[in-house]
């Protein structure tokens, strides 16, 4: 079990606990160990044999480590296996719906006993929520409107965590003799910034007769995270995760592994209109191969390489397979030569200890020269962010000779003074203008009144477009995947902002923002809009999660000449300042 798993056992623990109307005492202690857990940088795995280390951990205590002894060696917390009886499984779902807390879930329990979220629904629109203590008939359209939201994007995964599974999973099936080419298919491989379920694809010679496919597929049903089994058959298995997570995997002979490829990387949209071209040319493709119509001889297989030239296209990547203009550009040879990681000169977008970051100036510099980089820029809250504990106009004056300080004392890497400051509900920024003009990088992001009529927030987003210190729109919607929709506006109308002036828009990469997304990231290319790439780092560990950003540029169509942090320093030093 690692710390994500024991963490989301105890956070469910506190939450059905205060359900049950337990002491918050008891309650706030689960939720505590859960925090720590999920922080701490060792794996719990590791420690738990020296219970010294364990206790040293602030937020866990004797009890806890008792519970975290369970856990281990029973695989399961007896606490909340009663709970979850108690209850049902669903409840924990209900959690998961915005705005509806443990308090409103024990309320609807005690009165109608009901705790899933069709029960909730059909509650809802019956008017009896509206009915109970401390609710009313906004408290009930409201929830109406969060179940819809949450029906939305139930059942899907930001890409980070898929791809987390997607890794502990391969490593557990390389270790079966018969399987020698192990891949994730699927939105996976294309780099969605959500994902469904895994597609896992198996080739090799354990995946060629009928008796090597059965023993193959009683060895993935041992995968120790496994929850559930939904299907099996002779060459698939589709199971559960604990984290609710379906996962398909395919057993395929080695000549069909590039068809199967090509079809359960989809999308599917993509995969129709090839299917069509493939008509058109007098072959059928599918799972299996491309053949001739005629004689129903496979023609290509193996490779998707092979199947693509067949067809008369170039290679299409992943990432672009959406039947979004991929095909023709193929046939005319004018995809574009998609961004790499390894084109990046820079990361942007930092916070240190001096706010909400856990690292120091020197630590980030360090650990990004590490990584290659060239230069970073260092850009802490400013005072409106409050509880980051954002800095006014006389702290950050002593932050920039702090980092220019830092800047000469470290070698092989340029450290740029930069800050990430607030676009006030006005559309001024936080800052004054004449400390601004002492950076050399200025994001200018939304953190707060997100719920602006459309106008006003165009408004105030163009307003600090023209802000001449602004040099990039920090994670220019606002939107947190899977939980906050981005807030109303014009894009149009900014971007076109953007471009007269020449302020860049970001692309966050951290998986949870992934703003811009795809489509936005074209339009902006369209309005000759630059883009950088950050990760919006808090601490060293995030500033690997710059390749969710690369993915999704690549979705974007977008190449090395589209993003700034691509140019050497100086030069792109003089973009900060609307020179490109
Ligand atoms: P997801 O899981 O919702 O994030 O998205 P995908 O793209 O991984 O979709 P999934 O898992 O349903 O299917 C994986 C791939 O298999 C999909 O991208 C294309 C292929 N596929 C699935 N069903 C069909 C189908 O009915 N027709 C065609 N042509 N391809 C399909
Ligand atoms: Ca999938
Ligand atoms: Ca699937
Ligand atoms: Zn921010």
């Amino acid at each position: 079990m690692d710390n994500k798993s024991i963490a989301g056992i105890l956070y469910e623990t506190a939450d059905m606990l205060e359900i049950d109307g337990q002491d918050s005492f008891r309650v706030r202690s689960y939720r505590n160990a859960a925090q720590a857990i999920e922080n701490c940088p060792q794996q719990m795995q590791d420690l738990i044999a020296d219970p010294k280390q364990v206790l040293a951990i602030p937020g866990i205590g004797k009890g806890m480590l008792a519970n975290l002894n369970e856990m281990f060696s029973e695989g399961r917390l007896k606490l909340h296996a009663e709970l979850l009886d108690k209850y049902h499984p669903s409840m924990l779902q209900l959690l998961k719906i915005q705005g509806l807390g443990p308090k409103t879930i024990a309320l609807i329990w005690s009165a109608y006993k009901i705790c899933d979220v069709d029960g909730l629904e059909k509650l809802a629109r019956e008017g009896k929520i509206r009915i109970l203590p401390r609710m009313g008939e906004k408290h009930e359209q409201k929830l109406l409107k969060a179940i819809e939201d949450y029906r939305r994007i139930a059942g899907r995964f930001l890409i980070d965590t898929a791809e987390a599974e997607a890794t502990k999973l391969e490593e557990y099936l390389s270790k079966f003799p018969g399987f020698e080419k192990i891949t994730p298919a699927g939105s996976l491989r294309r780099g969605r910034e959500t994902v469904g379920d895994l597609d896992i694809l198996v080739t090799g010679p354990g995946c060629c007769s009928p008796e090597e496919r059965a023993q193959a597929v009683s060895y993935v049903a041992k995968y120790p995270p496994l929850m559930e089994i939904i299907g099996q058959g002779d060459n698939k298995i589709s199971f559960r995760l604990r984290n609710d997570m379906q996962v398909d995997v395919r057993l395929l002979p080695p000549e069909s592994f590039g068809a199967a490829m090509q079809y359960f990387t989809g999308s599917k949209a993509h995969n129709v209109a090839l299917r069509q071209r493939a008509l058109k040319m007098g072959y059928t493709l599918n799972e299996y191969s491309l053949a001739s119509l005629k004689t129903e001889k496979p023609v290509a297989g193996k490779t998707e390489e092979e199947i693509y030239a067949k067809l008369g296209l170039d290679y299409i990547p992943p990432e672009l397979r959406e039947n979004l203009g991929e095909i023709d550009a193929a046939e005319k040879h004018t995809l574009p030569t998609l961004i790499t990681q390894a084109d990046l000169q820079g990361d942007v977008h930092m916070h240190t200890v001096e706010t909400d970051g856990r690292n120091t100036i020197e630590e980030l510099a360090e650990a990004a020269k590490a990584r290659g980089y060239k230069y970073i820029a260092i850009t802490d809250h400013s005072k409106n962010l409050a509880f980051a504990n954002g800095l006014d106009d006389k702290r950050a004056l002593v932050h920039i000779q702090k980092i220019r300080d830092a800047n000469d004392r470290i070698h092989g890497i340029q450290v740029f003074a930069g800050i990430e400051v607030d676009i006030l509900p006005d559309g001024d920024l936080d800052l004054s203008d004449d400390v601004l003009a002492q950076m050399d990088v200025v994001i200018a992001s939304v953190h707060s009144v997100f719920n602006q009529e459309p106008a006003k927030m165009t408004d105030r987003l163009i307003k600090a477009v023209e802000n001449p210190n602004t040099s990039i729109i920090g994670h220019p919607t606002g939107r947190i995947q899977l939980r906050r929709d981005a807030y109303q506006f014009d894009m149009h109308a900014v971007l076109s902002a953007a471009a007269a002036r020449k302020v860049a828009m970001e692309l966050n990469a951290y998986p949870d923002r992934l703003d811009l997304n795809d489509i936005n990231l074209r339009h902006a290319k369209q309005h000759g809009v630059k883009i950088v790439i950050n990760t919006d780092t808090h601490h060293i560990s995030h500033m690997e999660k710059i390749r969710y950003g690369i993915l999704q540029a690549r979705r974007a169509w977008l190449t090395k000449a589209d993003v700034l942090n691509t140019l050497p320093a100086q030069r792109f030093a003089r973009a900060m300042k609307h020179e490109w």
